[in-house]
């Protein structure tokens, strides 16, 4: 995909006037001046989705100056920056603020209606137009679920801009901890000292700036998260690609569909969004409902546990959020709105020296040394592995066109463009998120030597898995991994490896051996090290942290009948049913529910309707083998029941959000309804899959009032959200 430096000059000018050429498609496109209709009747894109191999466009039609080779891309300039020559910064750790008395307005049950004049860029606007200062939908179906009894207590502000200087930079830690970064010195937006710093137009994060945010958060102690949406109001302001409209979504949040960023439920520039975050155990409402179990529990300033109610079974850790906006999650995620969050637990504390018998004292740093009974950072590290591409200014580049997942020629972590972390001689945790568009990971260390898994996805596993490689990591999948320096000798190195091989956005066209991976032989410019880890102490006081068997065991489903089975089969060459222009998504994707038709995404379209407080059993199945498709159910963490009809390694026997199908490839789990109910989804998180149309809507709405079977779908508009009665009902959905 990506020509090699060293390519010929008309070779590298061919690429880069085909990269411009779909830049400029790309640009009219987001900026709804053609359609994706016109595309195909300009021959540009084929009636199934793909690119059109086109000489001078398609990076994958054949070079004009060398026989049967594609065009390729031209490679992101490095602008002499060497690798491992800059410190990995750490996440930005937002700040959070006692509530009730932190924000103004006052938080609402129900979406804050309150009119204030549109500006008049914004799509569809006439001067003199009002429109709503919250975008979430109106009305009680879109009220926060339990806010009377699970009232916030922390607010958290952030908003949705574009790059600018940090100056507020807090890393949580000192920066003996943070490979020595000053957190005063400004940080503007830039993958590398030595590169470009990014336009405001190019890059949309959270608060406008790097290093990417980390959300804090304990059990029992709900948070308030106002988002803002401060992009530009004029859509075709995106340098580009992305959409100025958003919607956040906490993966995987056990909460109320109106918090869980639904593609449908989006809001607009100059508006807010109120997201409620419980953050409770699943089961609170039928498990140690008195909150007596002493395993289920929140840590206190204190260092002592408040019980909460909930199955402790189900406490999890390590969540991200991001964009979840209808056929545009791809662009918007890339181009900056991720996350991450760290849960506490009584279990997961954050604080090793703390001994009560429930604590599992994982890596993370002392109390007594900090003062902070929970939530210590010092060797709890989060990172976020994510490939960019940038063009010959430097500034970052995406490219819709390549619809089977665009892939990045240069890795970042946490932003950064390969980094290097100071780590001493102890154990580590790192929670690593694939924050790529497309493209999977499998990671080992340089010197082949062990890791141990402990969490996959937001969740603790029951017993820690020693790996000297860890599995393909697909696009959301989180893993949780300790790793023990005190094998090495201070002034030494190791590096994470990439070990898996893209030729596109398909699927890894094969796993390197590390040596391999190592010797720079590889085409694609994203194997090898991308992460150096430089051993530069002796920890100040000993390693008493500990990686204990078990973590956490699964809950215990066996009395909970399982009312109903569902087959999801994710394909290419769907159809789209409904000409809805607002709901409905164009694409080769689309996923076959029941043995029906495959089907292109419309959030309209009500796939499954599980009944509340029942149990199902789904399947999701690959239905091609030249595709790999990592899966994402939102709501509640499941329990893989089979992999391709056998066992499920140990890697993958903890609960679940996100599976890897693998070519031609099926998963079996098991999910509850439960706690809350309104409007989810089900999709591929290789978001260039999920924005060309994989992805479905389903909804639990027989809870009672305020719900309706079905759900009416929420059309958002600066003026408001409208509501329509669904486009269509499969008939499997509410079955039985
Ligand atoms: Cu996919």
């Amino acid at each position: 995909m990506y020509l090699p430096g060293n390519a010929s000059k008309a070779r590298l000018r061919e690429a880069e006037n085909a990269r411009r050429n779909r830049a400029e498609v790309l640009k009219a496109l987001a900026d709804g001046r053609v359609s994706r209709r016109d595309l195909i009747r300009w021959g540009l894109f084929t009636a199934g989705g793909a690119l059109a191999l086109k000489n001078g466009f398609s990076p994958f039609a054949r070079s004009a100056y060398a026989d049967g080779i594609p065009t390729g891309a031209p490679p992101s300039p490095l602008f002499n920056v060497t690798e491992f020559s800059q410190a990995m910064p750490r996440f930005d750790v937002l700040p959070r603020f006692p509530e009730p008395g932190f924000l103004n307005p006052a938080p609402t049950a129900l979406a804050n209606t309150t009119q204030q004049p549109l500006n008049a860029a914004l799509p569809g606007v006439r001067p003199g137009d009002t429109g709503p200062i919250e975008g979430r939908p109106p009305g009680a179906i879109w009220a926060h679920q339990d806010f009377a009894t699970l009232p916030p207590k922390v607010a958290v502000e952030v908003s949705q801009e574009g790059a600018k200087t940090n100056t507020t930079y807090n890393p949580g830690v000192p920066s003996a901890f943070n490979s020595g970064i000053d957190p005063a010195t400004p940080i503007p937006v830039r993958f590398h000292p030595g590169l470009p710093t990014q336009d405001p137009l190019k890059v949309w994060t959270f608060n406008g700036t790097v290093p990417p945010k980390l959300l804090i958060g304990r059990y029992g102690e709900p948070i308030l998260f106002r988002h803002h949406n401060k992009l530009p109001f004029d859509q075709t302001q995106n340098g580009g690609f992305g959409r100025h409209t958003t919607s956040t979504h906490e993966h995987n949040g056990h909460h109320g569909a109106e918090n869980d960023g639904f593609t449908g439920a989006f809001f607009f520039p100059g508006q807010f969004y109120d997201y409620h975050y419980p953050i409770v155990l699943a089961g609170l409402k039928t498990i140690n409902t008195t909150a007596t179990d002493p395993m289920a529990g929140s840590p206190t300033d204190a260092g002592g546990i408040q019980k909460v109610p909930g199955d402790w079974h189900e406490t999890m850790s390590t969540h991200w959020f991001h964009d979840h906006m209808f056929s545009f999650t791809s662009q918007n995620v890339y181009k900056g709105n991720a996350g991450m969050f760290n849960i506490y637990s009584a279990l997961d504390r954050g604080a090793e020296d703390i001994v009560d018998g429930v604590n599992l004292r994982l890596p993370s740093g002392r109390a007594s040394v900090s003062g902070k009974s929970w939530g210590n950072l010092h060797y709890d590290v989060n990172l976020m592995l994510a490939d960019k591409a940038w063009d010959a200014n430097g500034q970052l580049f995406f490219d819709i066109f390549q619809t089977d997942g665009f892939l990045g020629d240069r890795m970042t972590v946490n932003l950064a463009y390969k980094p290097y972390f100071e780590v001493e001689r102890r154990k580590y945790r790192f929670r690593i998120l694939n924050g790529a568009v497309a493209r999977f990971f499998k990671l080992a260390l340089s010197d082949g030597s062990t890791m141990i898994q402990i969490a996959n996805d937001g969740n603790l596993l029951p017993h820690p898995v020693p790996l000297t490689q860890l599995d393909e990591q697909g696009i959301a999948e989180r893993y949780d991994i300790v790793i023990d320096f005190s094998r090495y000798t201070v002034n030494s190195k190791v590096w994470l490896v990439n070990l898996a091989e893209h030729q596109d956005g398909r699927l890894v066209h094969q796993d390197l051996s590390i040596a391999d991976a190592l010797s720079g032989n590889s085409p694609d410019p994203c194997v090898g090290k991308f992460l150096e880890f430089r051993i530069v102490r002796d920890p100040a006081q000993p390693d008493i942290s500990q990686v204990p068997d078990p973590l956490i065991p699964n809950p215990d489903l066996s009395g909970v009948p399982v009312v109903h089975e569902r087959i999801m089969e994710f394909g290419r060459g769907a159809a789209q049913t409904q000409n809805d222009p607002v709901t409905s998504a164009f694409g080769p994707w689309g996923i076959k529910t029941d043995n029906g038709s495959l089907l292109a995404a419309d959030f309209g379209r009500v796939s499954a309707a599980p009944r509340f407080g029942t149990r199902e059993t789904w399947t999701l199945r690959n239905g091609g083998g030249g595709w790999d498709h990592p899966v994402h159910i939102h709501f509640e963490e499941c329990q893989t029941l089979a992999r391709d009809g056998g066992p499920v390694p140990p890697w993958e026997a903890g609960r679940k959000d996100v599976w890897r199908l693998r070519p031609g490839g099926e998963v079996t789990l098991t999910l509850q309804f439960r706690d809350f109910a309104g409007m989810f989804m089900q999709h591929c998180h290789n978001t260039t899959h999920e924005d060309n149309a994989m992805l479905l809507r389903w909804e639990i709405d027989d809870k009672g009032t305020p719900f309706v079977r079905p759900l009416p779908t929420p059309i958002p508009t600066p003026q408001g959200v409208r509501f329509q009665p669904p486009d269509e009902i499969l008939p499997t959905a509410f079955q039985p």
